[in-house]
């Protein structure tokens, strides 16, 4: 009953917080010769919100032998369902350690959606398809965006000392690059480099 209670009360917790004390936070991410980043995943730990989600359904769905979207980002504890829109089947497979899986070949959405149960990096793709790939992004934290095609993001954080998370699909790395984040009442912004290959 207290657990219920807890979830229940938990999220309103989460909308109230912020906007007592919030800044408005850009985040643009470029490779080392300066060049913007699209695609760039940027999540944001903040401490004393809940890490993992649960009940959060998401999905990467597959339209004429791609998958979309290319990089999916979410909360760690998602369900993510893989719908096939194609006529031709597909076999989905991750061997990242972060989430390994494999959904044999298959028309339309298969019955159990994938739990992504820890934060990382899974590499999708499909066994029938050499081209088809995608990365989803397990992240310990609600707060999170795609930079855009000036490799930009912009968050509503509350003040604090979080912990910002980078990551590219051409990271030579599976794992996110991380960097301490102090927000203040003021408005700003954080320019991160990453490697990319
Ligand atoms: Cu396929």
């Amino acid at each position: 009953m207290r657990q219920a209670l807890t979830l229940a009360v938990a999220p309103l917790l989460l909308c109230l917080a912020p906007q007592a004390l919030s800044a408005s936070w850009t985040v643009q991410v470029r490779s080392p010769d300066g060049k913007p980043l699209q695609d760039a995943v940027v999540a944001v730990e903040i401490k004393g919100q809940r890490s993992t989600a649960s009940g959060v359904k998401a999905e990467v769905a597959q339209r004429e032998r791609q998958f979309i979207p290319y990089v999916l980002v979410v909360q760690t504890g998602t369900a993510v369902n893989f719908p096939n829109f194609d006529t031709v089947r597909h076999h989905v497979y991750s061997f990242s350690p972060t989430k390994k899986f494999d959904l044999k070949l298959y028309a339309g959405t298969p019955a159990e959606p994938v739990l992504f149960d820890k934060p990382g990096v899974a590499t999708l793709g499909c066994n029938i398809h050499d081209q088809m790939s995608a990365h989803v992004v397990v992240v310990d934290t609600p707060v999170f965006a795609k930079t855009d095609a000036r490799g930009l993001v912009q968050l509503e954080l509350p003040a604090g000392e979080h912990q910002l998370k980078t990551w590219h699909p051409r990271s030579p790395e599976p794992r996110l690059q991380s960097q301490a984040l102090s927000v203040g009442a003021a408005a700003g912004q954080t320019v991160v480099t990453l490697q990319v290959e």
